[in-house]
């Protein structure tokens, strides 16, 4: 069965610029002005809450913010003249909270784009409402803390939603000591309540995200899209090492314990290790070091590891493998290391029905003939690894060129954008076609 989008290239196109003036508008909505930063439960958290439901309830969208903070819109289903509230929904999001000095596009993009997918495909209904044209309601999530910039544990908002939350990360505290119970409180949630944000299978029909690809393949191969195959299982620890604080011109470097220098092989350790590996990605992006004077040699220093790789097992037999050299480094120095996991996420692989209706939207957009869409493993994390623990999930990937991302260079081209929205709109109808 054809489907096709009934969209024209106009439309499509207007739609795009739509999107690319709206993460300019959301660009500006920072708490460090100059840059792009927005956390979690923060008031920049609350304004793109706002703005966004706005734009929902512009579509015809009923809203309401989550007991995570996460903004939902929904389209109901159109079973009939009265709508049936009860029916599953196919969600489709991204996030809108961001690392430090973001780039635009990171999440906004797919939250955005979703809107136009609803815009173009929702119906007028009786009581001069708008509804869903299929046995199922549409609907449109914001994520609210996808990066863990505040908290460090990541994929809090979509976590909640899966009903995988954990009640460990009340005691989460950010850079300023407050807890993460305290922040809800401030913003205005009921931490008491926060299962209400729960979704169960039966009320979901799958989730799909478009995504840039933070990554270079695609500019590479100089292609727009790609269907996502997986996303990679993520890990995160601190780590402390403890050396001895003395004067840094008085002691021998015999008699040194230099924290720093160990922190440094370590960093060095990590990334060797990890080339050596296929499919797994370590970075070390934190680095603090004290006393941190010039004249101090280094007693302790923290660092952060980022762990991620396509099978969960391979990934963490290499972080078996980098404690084992951690150690070596650590004894040969004299200094101690120890470290605890601040945050986990399986690797999800997406459902190959939405890896199909993602490929045959993709070739919508393409001229006949063309070779088939690349399908791309994604290195970078997503919403998607906590909405597998109650969905399938199927991820559509824009060009992004140079493949550079969490930095103000990010970008994506409205043309692109275009064509990522009507894929991502056909592969909604060609879900629809599917039987369920
Ligand atoms: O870290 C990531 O891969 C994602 O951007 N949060
Ligand atoms: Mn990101
Ligand atoms: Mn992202």
């Amino acid at each position: 069965m054809t489907v096709r989008l009934d969209a024209t290239p106009d439309q499509v196109a207007t739609a795009a610029r739509r999107v690319m003036a709206r993460c300019e508008e959301l660009a500006r909505v920072t708490s460090a002005p100059g840059r792009i930063e927005r956390v979690y439960l923060s008031p920049e958290h609350a304004r793109v809450n706002r703005l966004a439901a706005e734009w929902m309830r512009e579509l015809g969208m009923t809203t309401h913010q989550d007991a995570a903070g996460n903004q939902i819109g929904r389209l109901e289903a159109a079973t009939g003249a009265i709508p049936d509230r009860d029916a599953p929904a196919l969600l489709i999001g991204s996030h809108l909270d961001t690392v430090p000095d973001a780039g635009r596009y990171d999440g906004i993009v797919g939250v955005l784009m979703g809107l136009e997918v609803v815009r173009l495909l929702r119906v007028p209904a009786p009581d001069d409402a708008w509804r869903s044209p299929f046995p199922f309601a549409i609907e449109v999530a914001a994520f609210s803390d996808e990066e863990g910039t505040r908290f460090g544990k990541a994929l809090l908002g979509s976590s909640a939603l899966a009903g995988t939350w954990d009640d460990d990360w009340w005691r989460l505290t950010d850079a300023d000591g407050t807890t993460l119970r305290e922040a809800f409180l401030d913003f205005g949630l009921d931490p008491t309540r926060l299962g209400e944000a729960a979704r169960r299978p039966g009320d979901l029909v799958g989730y799909l995200e478009a995504h840039i690809e933070q990554g270079p393949e695609l500019d590479r191969r100089g292609e727009s899209l790609a269907v996502v195959s997986s996303i990679a299982g993520a890990r995160r620890f601190q780590l402390l090492v403890e050396g001895e604080a003395r004067h840094a011109g008085g002691t021998p470097y015999d008699m040194r314990r230099d924290a720093l220098l160990g922190a440094s092989e370590a960093a060095l350790a990590i990334e060797a290790i990890c080339r050596a590996e296929q499919h797994i990605i370590g970075t070390v992006g934190q680095l603090e070091v004290f006393p941190g004077a010039v004249n101090i040699v280094p007693g302790q220093a923290r660092l952060s590891v980022d762990l991620r790789g396509e099978f969960d097992g391979e990934r963490d037999r290499t972080w078996a493998a980098i404690s084992r050299e951690l150690d070596a480094i650590m004894g040969r120095r004299g200094l101690r290391w120890s470290g605890h996991q601040v945050h986990s996420a399986p690797a999800v692989f997406c459902a190959p029905i939405l890896q199909d209706v993602i490929r045959e939207g993709i070739v919508s957009t393409l001229p006949p003939g063309s070779d088939a869409p690349a399908t791309i493993f994604s290195r970078a994390g997503h919403d998607g690894m906590a909405l597998g623990a109650v969905t399938d999930v199927g991820m559509i990937f824009l060009r992004n060129p140079d493949g550079i991302s969490h930095h103000p260079d990010e970008a994506v081209s409205a043309a692109d954008v275009a064509l990522g929205i009507r894929a991502l709109a056909e592969s909604v109808l060609h879900l629809a076609a599917e039987p369920r």
